[in-house]
């Protein structure tokens, strides 16, 4: 008998169970393993149980199962596991055949990956996927790169099943070479990041300084989610806001404040800081996560290390709306930075992204999804080359609109006491970006003194490196002119 499966999926676990039946949807004949082997039957007693899904018990029986190219999707966990398993696979496979990652795994292992399978005639593709269970099951968004040459024979089964947006245009498609895709999806996580930093101090205030109920917040979030900031985060957030225990009382009041963190944020920020790209919004989510960790610290902290008090009297619904505008305008540096970490991973990687692709790619499906991407893809559309999202003229006027309510609320938390590193970085890179002159020549006056790093002067052309010798004691020579 001929081979029937379409594609096989390694990795049981949430993400690939239900990949596997959205596949199963859509048509395709998945093939399913698993590292512990009783989980297949597991499932095909279990969840694909009815379905076309064909279990198999080992890596040859999985492989010759497969239709020819051979397509073998990976869903475990990043790292380690994704090189075993692309070492128990080659043997069993041939030219042409195509091993995807699934996983989270971090953008240089796949430009590893893409380019040590390519030499064995095998094609790599790594893919970021993006929506949780219920995106893996419905409709999550997907942003594969690789090897391009996989990508038609990937292309019907990636777009098949992912999220659908505005007139059926799937939240899938190609990025670009080697590690691209897993590239843009850690950039995904990175905003994710953000996107819940900001929500996180717009709940903080409303709840320490006016003093609000869930209830009352949970009102507040539904208003929020029919306009601008309309976006699951702030779907959920309203729906977690009015969840309640078994006793009737808010459930979210009795959760533990630390946060955890699996590392697609910080390798952002690690590669921001590779890159020289200021992106201080998500690096802010990230260290606040890192602070909200020290639990413990914190509490002996908070007996010694004396403040204001929170409360805020006066117009609450005005600081209420004044707290959207905080969150709205946040938001959008929130993307502008991260869209200028693409623009430098893209010159620097040499990756022909498509901005405004990306933007459709996130609209659905994932977990930073919102009605705001449009608006993004729609600037990139029409300005591919937009140097700055910040510039486009539609964010231009919304950030002037919300500007004197996030000040207000960036001073008023300021005396108040209660920490918006989020929002107050977001006006700080704001007002920096929009700053002609910036205090960095006394730094470089001070580089030059200790150092003789040498400056450029504003009176002689760029390019041109001078040193002085402040103290008159120093000696003539500069040291070399560059940057790390
Ligand atoms: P997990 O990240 O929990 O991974 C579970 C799978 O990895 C199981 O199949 C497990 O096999 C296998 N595995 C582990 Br753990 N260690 C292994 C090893 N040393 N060698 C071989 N296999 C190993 O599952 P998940 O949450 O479904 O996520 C799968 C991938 O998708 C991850 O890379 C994750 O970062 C990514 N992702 C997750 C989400 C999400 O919302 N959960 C969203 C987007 C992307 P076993 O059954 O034998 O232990």
């Amino acid at each position: 008998m001929q081979p029937q499966g379409d594609i096989a999926l390694i990795g049981l676990a949430v993400m690939g169970q239900n990949l596997i039946l959205n596949m199963n949807d859509h048509g395709f004949t998945v093939v399913a393993y698993n590292r512990t082997v009783s989980k297949v039957d597991d499932f095909l007693a279990n969840e694909a149980k009815g379905t076309r899904v064909v279990g198999a018990h080992s890596i040859p029986e999985l492989v010759a199962a497969l239709k020819k190219p051979r397509r073998v999707m990976l869903m475990v966990k990043a790292g380690a596991p994704v090189d075993e398993f692309i070492d128990q696979l080659l043997p069993h496979l041939e030219a042409g055949d195509i091993v995807i990652d699934g996983g989270n795994s971090l953008f240089t292992d796949t430009n590893r990956r893409v380019a040590s399978l390519a030499a064995r005639g095998i094609h790599f593709i790594g893919t970021g996927v993006s929506g949780g269970e219920e995106g893996a099951r419905r409709g999550p968004s997907i942003m594969p790169g690789g090897s391009s040459a996989a990508w038609p024979h990937v292309k019907p089964i990636f777009q098949g099943i992912a999220a659908k947006v505005e007139g059926g245009a799937p939240c899938c498609d190609w990025v670009g070479e080697g590690g691209a895709g897993h590239y843009v999806k850690m950039i995904h996580n990175g905003i994710e990041y953000g996107d819940m930093q900001l929500i996180g101090e717009a709940y903080h205030l409303m709840r320490d300084a006016l003093g609000m109920t869930a209830d009352e917040m949970h009102a507040v979030f539904s208003a929020w989610n029919e306009g601008e900031l309309d976006s699951f985060l702030v779907e959920i957030t309203r729906d977690i806001l009015k969840f309640k225990d078994t006793d009737g009382q808010p459930l979210v009041d009795k959760i533990l404040d630390t946060a955890g963190q699996k590392g697609t944020g910080k390798w952002t920020v690690v590669n921001a800081a590779e890159l020289a790209q200021p992106v201080t919004l998500i690096a802010e989510a990230v260290f606040s996560r890192c602070v909200s960790a020290m639990k413990e610290e914190r509490v002996k902290a908070a007996r010694k290390l004396k403040g204001p008090r929170p409360a805020i009297r006066g117009d609450r619904a005005k600081f209420v709306e004044d707290i959207r505008y905080a969150l709205y305008a946040s938001k959008i540096v929130s993307y502008a930075q991260g869209y200028m970490l693409l623009r430098a991973a893209a010159a620097e990687y040499r990756w022909n992204l498509n901005y405004g692709g990306i933007a459709l790619m996130w609209r659905g499906g994932c977990i930073i999804r919102s009605r705001f991407l449009i608006r993004i893809k729609e600037a990139y559309d029409g300005n591919p080359k937009l140097a700055n999202l910040l510039l486009d003229d539609y964010f231009r006027g919304e950030i002037k609109k919300c500007q004197k309510g996030w000040r207000n609320v960036v001073s008023m938390a300021a005396k108040k006491g209660i920490p918006v590193p989020a929002f107050s970085t977001a006006l700080s890179f704001f007002d920096g970006y929009r700053t002609a002159r910036l205090p960095a020549n006394l730094l470089q006056a001070q580089r030059d003194y200790f150092g003789a790093h040498t400056y450029e002067r504003i009176d002689q052309p760029r390019g041109q490196f001078f040193h002085t010798n402040w103290t008159g004691h120093g000696g003539r020579v500069s040291s070399s002119t560059y940057n790390a």
